[in-house]
């Protein structure tokens, strides 16, 4: 797998519909679909079921970047002057299982901001990936 990609400038469209069976009691469900990513705008998620999402400054370069999560992986999409790049954060090792949620936090004190993830299978277990700077992280 390509782990890190690079397009155009572009602005970040996402587009969301909510499909359900009227009148069946059935819940509706969202479907997320590709908008910038299609026309090349941005580059394409690769993830899977997105299940986690973050805006930060990941580079601390004073633009937000953004994080995204799927079960199995997770990529950090970098807003440049040229446009936006995709770092490979995690590609599914074993044991890795995100849900619901992250946050970040500077917890070794490099002044860079580390990624944490609740972990899906295991109720009291957060999984934490140190930010190592030049789209690097480690430590998980
Ligand atoms: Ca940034
Ligand atoms: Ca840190």
């Amino acid at each position: 797998m390509n782990c890190r990609r690079a397009v155009g400038a572009g602005l970040l469209g996402i587009g969301a519909a909510l499909l359900g069976a009227q009148g069946t009691g059935e819940a509706p469900r969202v479907v997320w679909l590709h908008l910038s990513s299609l026309k090349g705008e941005i580059p394409a998620p690769d993830l899977g079921r997105q299940v986690a999402s973050l805006i930060l400054d990941v580079d601390r370069d004073g633009l937000n970047d953004f994080v995204i999560a799927s079960y199995e992986k997770m990529a950090w999409f970098r807003r440049g002057a040229g446009g936006w790049t995709r770092f490979c954060v995690e590609n599914g090792a074993a044991g890795v299982r995100m849900e619901a949620g992250g946050d970040f936090r500077d917890l070794d004190g490099d002044g860079r901001p580390d990624l944490l993830q609740k972990d899906f299978q295991k109720d009291r277990r957060v999984d934490v990936w140190l930010n190592r700077g030049r789209g690097g992280y480690g430590g998980r």
